[in-house]
Parts: C-alpha cells; sequence; structure tokens
C-alpha cells in the first residue's frame, strides 16, 4: 500500500486483546495471527492505521482477536467490503483476510476484481483446504479425491490454483507463506504491505479438525522456498511466476511469486481520491441547503 502515516512504534501489547478464539487447538490460524500482529509491527503500522475486514468462517474471525480496527462482514464480501474502506479512506492500511471458501468459492467474483483494478489492498487467503466453520465440506482448493461429508466418494473437481489465477488476473503482488512458520508469514505479509497496489498473501493453513492428512509434518515435507531452490528466480518475471505457479510435482513453492511494481494502482487513476492528497473522507461534500433540498425533491 501506499502508506501515508507515519510510522508508529508499537510492540504486540499494542495488539493483545481479551476475546477468547474458539479455533480448535493447534488450528493453523493461531500462527497466522501471530504473522499478522509481527508483519504491522514490523511494517511500523498502529492499531489506528490499520483496517482489517474478515469475511465469514473460521479464519476470517481474525479481527475479532486482534486490537485494531476492525469490520467482519458477510460470507464472501470481504474483498468488497475492504475495497470500500479503501476507498473511503486511502491513509489506512486495508487488510482482507478470508478462508479458501470465502475468497476462492462464494468471493471469488469480488476478488478478480480487486485484482484486476489493481486495487491498493492486501488481501490474505488462509487456505486449508476446506470449509472449517461449518464442519468439512470440500472448498475449491481441495484435493481432487478429497473425501468430505459433501465429497464421500471423493471431490471430482479439479482444484483452483491460486497462484496462477491471481498473476493472470492481474494481481500485482503475489506470495505464499504458511501457517506453521510465521516467521516467514509474517516477511511476506509485511512485504504485501508495502507493496502498492493489489497483493495477494496465500498462506497455506493446517485444519486439524477436518484435514488431518495435511499436517504440519506433512507440510513441512510438501513446501520449499522458491529463493532457497533457486536463488535466481526473477519475481518481476510473469512467465516466471505463471511457470512455477502451474508446476505440477505436488509440491507448494513459498516466497515472493510475483511482483509487478509498473503498474499504476486503481487509487492512483481516480482524480477524487488524489484531489487535496488527502482521504476521501477528509474532502468537504460542499453540498449547500438549497442544492440538499434539490437533491432530496429529486428522489420523491
Ligand atoms: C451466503 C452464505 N452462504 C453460506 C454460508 C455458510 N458458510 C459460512 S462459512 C462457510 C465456509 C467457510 O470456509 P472457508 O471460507 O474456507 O473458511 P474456514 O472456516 O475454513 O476458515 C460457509 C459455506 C454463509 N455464512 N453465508
Ligand atoms: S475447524 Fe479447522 S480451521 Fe476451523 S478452527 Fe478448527 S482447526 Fe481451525
Amino acid at each position: 500500500m501506499v502508506i501515508t502515516q507515519e510510522k508508529t512504534q508499537v510492540t504486540v501489547k499494542d495488539f493483545k486483546t481479551d476475546q477468547k478464539s474458539t479455533w480448535c487447538p493447534g488450528c493453523g490460524d493461531f500462527g497466522i495471527l501471530s504473522a499478522v500482529q509481527t508483519a504491522l509491527i514490523n511494517a511500523g503500522i498502529a492499531p489506528w492505521q490499520v483496517m482489517l475486514v474478515g469475511g465469514i468462517g473460521c479464519g476470517s474471525k481474525l479481527p475479532d482477536y486482534i486490537r485494531a480496527n476492525g469490520y467482519m462482514t458477510l460470507h464472501g464480501r470481504a474483498s468488497s467490503i475492504a475495497s470500500g474502506f479503501h476507498l473511503a479512506n486511502t491513509d489506512l492500511v486495508t487488510i482482507a483476510i478470508s478462508g479458501d471458501g470465502d475468497g476462492f468459492g462464494i468471493g471469488i467474483g469480488h476478488l478478480v476484481h480487486n485484482m484486476r483494478r489493481n486495487m491498493d489492498i492486501v488481501h490474505i487467503i488462509e487456505n486449508n483446504e476446506v470449509y472449517g466453520l461449518t464442519k468439512g465440506q470440500y472448498s475449491p482448493t481441495s484435493k481432487r479425491g478429497f473425501k468430505t461429508s459433501t465429497s464421500p466418494e471423493g471431490a471430482i473437481e479439479f482444484a483452483i490454483n491460486p497462484l496462477s489465477l491471481a498473476v493472470s488476473a492481474g494481481a500485482t503482488f503475489v506470495g505464499r507463506s504458511y501457517s506453521g512458520d510465521p516467521k516467514h508469514a509474517a516477511e511476506i505479509i509485511k512485504l504485501a504491505i508495502e507493496h502498492k497496489g493489489y497483493a495477494l498473501v496465500e498462506i497455506l493453513q493446517t485444519c486439524p479438525t477436518y484435514n488431518k492428512g495435511q499436517n504440519n509434518d506433512w507440510y513441512k515435507a510438501q513446501t520449499y522456498k522458491i529463493k532457497e531452490e533457486n536463488p535466481n528466480y526473477d519475481e518481476t518475471n510473469m512467465l516466471h511466476a505463471f511457470e512455477l505457479a502451474l508446476k505440477d510435482d505436488g509440491r507448494y513453492p513459498m516466497g515472493v511469486l510475483y511482483h509487478n511494481t509498473e503498474r499504476p494502482s486503481y487509487t492512483e487513476q481516480v482524480p477524487a481520491l488524489q484531489q487535496n492528497k488527502t482521504a476521501l473522507i477528509n474532502h468537504s461534500l460542499e453540498l449547500k441547503a438549497d442544492l440538499f433540498e434539490q437533491l432530496k425533491k429529486s428522489y420523491v
């Protein structure tokens, strides 16, 4: 995001809340919560300088468990509400938080339009490859063959590839991390916050209740860091990003897959948002009494 506010020195205490989480013991969402807090601290963003927007789902409850501006919306609407918050107040760092169902299922229509508009927000998608909150139905990212209550013989559909989808839809920052490595996840989230334009951060997440097979040991064996495997990987090259995203060897590359700093953000192209170089909420409506009466009459 274009960070317009001064950096603030904050600590983990500043983000602490009394809210008791309803997450299952061992849920990967705990690691993601810690990563979000660390990323904000390291980016110098205080609780009053960020707006966290959750959809509906286990992971979407994250804004409830962190002391900061937060808003919980309808299932699948984190994208659109986050873009609305951002357009109204470009001074806040806006972060949408969804599960794979919220983001890639019901909310996918909104998601891709934020990507192609290069809306200057971060969208964190906690991907546990299952619908956790509603008790374990298969999701758009579940592997083909995944057995659940709604797919007793195994899902017959092919899973969405979040990374290739994001690159092709126009996301200008595409990163991936894993809930069992909150330090790495925090680094990627911080980079996403500092990126100007739309940033997708997919965080692979363990769900010990409904996706027991993909536990921490499994992820440790199945994930690798892009730069460790290929120090010359060029994240500014879209073709490299596609090649890596589509590589089908059963392993998950982690790190920054794609980073485009050249495309203007949506905000930069809307004159009203640039006017007086101040956030829309600070603009005067300049609605005089007679004009207001005229406007009212036109509606009756
Ligand atoms: C319009 C609408 N449809 C369906 C639901 C039921 N629902 C709530 S959460 C959810 C899916 C949650 O899965 P995901 O987004 O992957 O998050 P997780 O719980 O796994 O973190 C569904 C289908 C709803 N709340 N609203
Ligand atoms: S159902 Fe899964 S995602 Fe939801 S809180 Fe439990 S472990 Fe976490």
